[in-house]
């Protein structure tokens, strides 16, 4: 856990958030700002800049992440389908220096969406 990190807080239940699911890997919230009709963020538990922080053993731990998502489309109510992104430094527009995925999805989403 990072100091002053907003996802770490939110991961250790000392800042209030929609908690979708969760297990020892990972949080999924709803996004505080929806850009989609459903929008939440999937948020792994350990802190990590970025997915630029990843190393190939790390990446079994997003790859854990995914199949866990994966698995849970119905209680997401994503059966139709969604989008991931993951943003990365400023010209990515990453706000949050914690890395997460957002999933969009609950409508047919715009060809491009920032
Ligand atoms: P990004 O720009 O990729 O770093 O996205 C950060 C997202 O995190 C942005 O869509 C808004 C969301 N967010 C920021 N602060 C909070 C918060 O305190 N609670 C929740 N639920 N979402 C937050």
């Amino acid at each position: 856990m990072k100091k002053d990190c907003i996802f770490c807080k939110i991961i250790e239940g000392k800042l209030p958030a929609t908690r979708v699911f969760e297990n020892d890997d990972m949080i999924i919230i709803n996004d505080i700002s929806p850009q989609a009709r459903r929008h939440y963020l999937l948020i792994p538990k350990k802190h990590y800049e970025n997915i630029g922080e990843l190393s190939i053993k790390d990446g079994e731990l997003l790859a854990r992440c995914l199949k866990t998502f994966a698995q849970n489309i119905e209680l997401l109510k994503l059966e139709n389908g969604y989008r991931l992104a993951t943003n990365k430094g400023n010209d990515g527009r990453q706000s949050v220096g914690h890395i997460h995925i957002h999933i969009f999805g609950g409508e047919r989403l715009s060809e491009i969406m920032c």
